[in-house]
């Protein structure tokens, strides 16, 4: 996930089926761009049960982990990215918000949309770990451009 703690740091952000299907993707892609963020990858898919379940893996034991997995895995798919930038895993947690729309923050994207913890929108790594095993588990490292954004020296 690049450099914890640098500007090439990097952070697994996915937008769930929830947001796909009410057509909020542009409106989400646009508040990390418009952050300073920079997009590595991006693709749509509707991911297996067995992916999800390997992203959710921590969540295993939990009595929602069946009803997540079977939500994640629909058929209406996901948008999977990734994105640098200085502290983007957690300005990431901080521009999706807390877990429950009833805690997030009114100018986060679940405190904007979501009113439901099992249709919340968006996931977003939580930490370096979190953000490694993430790219790792839905990119291969040729899906990760290498670019220089024209207006990248201003977030240093
Ligand atoms: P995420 O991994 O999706 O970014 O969410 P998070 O870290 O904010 O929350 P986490 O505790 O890791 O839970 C992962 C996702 O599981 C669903 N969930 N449902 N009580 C429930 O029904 C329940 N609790 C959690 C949510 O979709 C949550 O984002």
């Amino acid at each position: 996930a690049g450099e914890k703690g640098t500007v090439s740091e990097r952070s697994f952000i996915m937008i769930k089926p929830d947001g796909v299907s009410r057509q909020l993707v542009g409106k989400i892609v646009s508040r990390f761009e418009e952050r300073g963020y920079k997009l590595v990858a991006i693709k749509s898919l509707t991911p297996s049960p067995a992916l999800a379940q390997e992203h959710y893996s921590d969540l295993s034991s939990r009595p929602f982990f069946g009803g997540l997995v079977k939500y994640i895995t629909s058929g209406t798919p996901v948008v999977a990215m990734v994105w640098e930038g200085k502290d983007v895993i957690r300005q990431g947690r901080r521009i999706v918000g807390a877990t429950n729309p009833l805690e997030s923050d009114p100018g986060s994207v679940r405190g904007q949309y979501a009113v439901s913890v099992g249709r919340n929108l968006i996931h977003a790594s939580d930490s370096f770990d979190a953000a490694t095993k993430e790219i790792g588990l839905w990119f291969a490292e040729t899906e990760l451009s290498q670019y220089e954004p024209t207006t990248w020296n201003w977030v240093m």
